[in-house]
Parts: structure tokens; sequence; C-alpha cells
């Protein structure tokens, strides 16, 4: 069992990056609070983020102290999530989510100039997103998408479609009321505008088909999506992976195109202690991993997570495989 990469603080959520041959984390960071587990997730009550970096796999983990705090991002309430990153033109992005000033989930945009941060919040969060869990992929011809997303308290069984290209919310379905059968929820998909703080396409819904080539099925709680987007290509195939929530997965998916469809390919990880599973995967050093997250730390609390890493290898197929 590998042991936590950040002894110092509660982290979880990591989105891992390669910027200057260096690896960066860019994780959630967990504090303790006194509010009751519950399924819309009001215990995961974090107020800013650090980031975390190595020079190589076997090197220290440095902390570059506080990025972000949820005072200095001006639309914001509560809740910093599960962030990532990305970068451009000698700029740095941190993408998170929060709760606005109305209480509903959305994901914003803070700038800098190097990859530690630390960051400068956007006035606003991106206009028509919503939701949580913000995964940023930059495709070989230098297009950017953001995928996002997450049910019951991430609230995307919230967002439904206008009729056209756009999507409302409806406060009445806050809580976890996932249809119960027919088509899963799929996560989010848009393409990013070439200042990467916009949305250049309208947002669409990412599917993941079957071994029938039919969507998974909302009662198929061990293979349809939760939350955790995460893309990565390997290949030339672009691999969709994500939790599963409630069976505690971490499954992939894979496909020609960033939009999808992705056909269900199997599991990563099984079930870590703590009940929420989050990963990022990043080729570093000549080699693939896979961050992710326990609760080995705090003994098991659900809210208080740590980072760790494993290898991952690929078969002929292109199947993941874990090393042990
Ligand atoms: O860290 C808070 C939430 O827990 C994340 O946004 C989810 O992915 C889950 O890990």
């Amino acid at each position: 069992m590998p042991e936590p990469l950040i002894k110092t603080l509660y982290t979880a959520d990591p989105s891992a990056h390669v910027f200057n041959s260096r690896l960066y984390i860019y994780p959630s960071h967990d504090r303790e609070t006194a509010i009751q587990f519950n399924d819309s997730g009001d215990q995961y009550d974090m107020t800013d983020y650090h980031v975390f970096s190595m020079e190589s796999m076997t090197s220290p983990v440095t902390d570059h102290g506080v990025a972000l705090t949820l005072q200095d991002v001006p639309w914001a309430s509560k809740q910093l999530w599960a962030p990532d990153a990305a970068t451009k033109d000698g700029k740095y992005y941190l993408y998170f989510p929060a709760r606005d000033r109305e209480g509903v989930f959305r994901i914003g945009v803070a700038v800098a100039r190097v990859p530690e941060g630390p960051f400068a919040a956007l006035e606003s969060y991106i206009e028509g997103s919503y939701s949580i869990d913000p995964a940023v992929f930059v495709d070989g011809d230098g297009t950017g998408y953001l995928y996002f997303g997450g049910i019951w308290g991430g609230e995307l069984q919230c967002w439904g479609t206008d009729g056209g290209e756009g999507w409302v919310f409806d406060k009445g379905l806050v809580g976890p009321n996932e249809p119960c059968e027919g088509r899963a929820l799929g996560a989010r998909v848009a393409k990013l505008g070439g200042d990467m703080v916009s949305f250049a396409s309208p947002v669409r819904e990412v599917v993941v088909l079957d071994e029938s080539g039919e969507p998974v099925r909302a009662e198929d709680h061990e293979r349809r999506f939760f939350e955790a987007s995460w893309m990565h290509k390997y290949r030339g195939t672009y691999y969709f992976s994500y939790s599963t929530g409630d069976t505690h997965f971490v499954v992939y998916a894979t496909g020609d195109s960033p939009w999808g469809p992705f056909r269900y390919r199997g599991r990563i990880l099984e079930p870590v202690l703590g009940w929420t599973t989050h990963h990022s995967i990043v080729e570093f050093g000549g080699r693939w991993w896979i961050f992710y997250h326990d609760c080995t730390l705090s003994g098991g609390v659900s809210h208080l997570r740590n980072v760790k890493v494993r290898e991952i290898v690929y078969d002929e197929e292109g199947d993941i495989r874990l090393v042990e």
C-alpha cells in the first residue's frame, strides 16, 4: 500500500500536470469541520488551495503554500472543491468549483504567471459553467476542452436542457435525484476559448456506451458516471476516466474524439479507504502515473483525505493495468 505523498495537510482530488519538466499537483485542501456527513457533501467545506510539486517521482514534494483562498474569489460563497490547471502562452490557469452567492455550484478560473501561483481569481465564474470537478484537456492541436460535472452533491441532476443548446437549473432537484432507470446522466464537456477562461462551444453531454453500443444505464451504478472526470490521450486514443461514486470505483472508457462517445473499458482503481475516489493520470519521466486519494492519514474520516500515487501500464490492447 503506497504511503501518503503529503502528510502535513489533508489533500484530495489531485490533478497532476507536467509544466516546465516538473510535476505539479493541484489538489483540494481538506480541513476539519463540525459539519455532519450527508449525501450532499456539506462536510467537504474547503476554503483554500495549496499547489505542490516534485522534480522527479523519487524527489521530495514541495508545498508552495496557499495558491488561492475563498475570500479572494469575488463570486464564491463556500466549498472550494476539486481543481485542475492548464497553461497557455506563459500563463497558468487554475480551474475550480465553488458555490456561488445563490448556493449553486459553478466553475471559476484564477490566473498566475507561474504554475505554483498565487493565482488571481476572475470577477465571475465561466459563463455557462455549472456543477463541479473541472478537468482540462489540451489536445495536440492546442484546443482546450473542459470536462466537468458530478451528481448528488455536485448538482448535475439539477441541470436540464432548455430545449436548445443551453442548460437550466431546477432548484427542486437539489439532492441525490439522479434517474433511477433509463440512460445515466453524463459528464459535460465544452471547448475552451483561446482565452482559456470562456466556453467556445455549447456544453455537451459525454456519453459512455456499454459493450452493446448502448448508453450505460442509470441503474448500473458500477459503471455510470458520478464525478471526477479526467481526460488523457495515449497513442491517439482518448481515455475518459471517472468515479462511480456510491460504488467507489475509478473506471475508464475510450473513444476517437475528445467529445466522445466513449466505450466503457473497465476499472482502474478498486474502492479505497473513505467514501470518495478521485484521480488524475499523467505521463512523467517516460512512465504513466495515477494520482488519487484515500483516507489513510485520518484513519478513515471520509472528508479528511490524502493524496497517493501509483504507476500504471498499458497492455497491447491499450487496457490500463495498475503496477503492483
Ligand atoms: O473534494 C470534494 C469532492 O469530493 C470532489 O469535488 C469530488 O470529486 C469528491 O472527491
